[in-house]
């Protein structure tokens, strides 16, 4: 290699670790079943409307513990800056990701065919997280309200 061919290699490969930011999620949204997509989809569809970039992902605290802890230890490497988390009945999903990660995460409380008092069970699951490991919780399936407050931690 020469000494002006030098140059040009580095600015590609610059070009190249660009290119990937460009295209890296900002908001990761995951939930701890299929059964919770139709409400988590006001999510995505709300980060997508503004132009977010995000990924969804299934993966349940109590079913997939070390897939949770996996994703959540990765996040911030991987380029994402938020995660909105829901999940029904007990609902840990949030509260472990908080655990694992240093990100903002943003609860979402959801309602399913088995919920107690329409998805107090899973609104006291999330929003009662103890001291030092906080989650933001919005309303009971209010998945877009996730995404709305996701928005203004970007912005910030
Ligand atoms: C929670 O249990 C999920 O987040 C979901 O809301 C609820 C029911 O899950 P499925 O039985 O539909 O898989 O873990």
């Amino acid at each position: 290699m020469n000494q002006e061919s030098a140059p040009v290699t580095e600015v590609s490969v610059e070009a190249e670790f660009e290119g990937l930011e460009v295209d890296a999620p900002l908001v990761g949204i995951v939930m701890g079943s299929k059964s919770d997509m139709p409400a988590m989809e006001a999510a995505s569809k709300e980060l997508d409307e503004r132009g977010i970039r995000n990924e969804v992902r299934v993966m349940s605290a109590h079913r997939d513990p070390e897939t949770v802890a996996d994703y959540a230890r990765n996040a911030k490497l991987r380029g994402l800056r938020v995660i909105i988390a829901g999940a029904g009945l007990s609902a840990a999903l949030p509260g472990v990701v908080a655990a694992h990660t240093p990100l903002p995460v943003i609860g979402v409380p959801l309602t399913s065919s088995k919920s107690v008092a329409g998805g107090l069970d899973a609104l006291l699951s999330i929003a009662q997280m103890p001291p030092g490991v906080p989650v933001a919780c919005v309303g009971v399936d209010s998945a877009k309200n996730a995404a709305v407050l996701a928005a203004r931690i970007l912005d910030a």
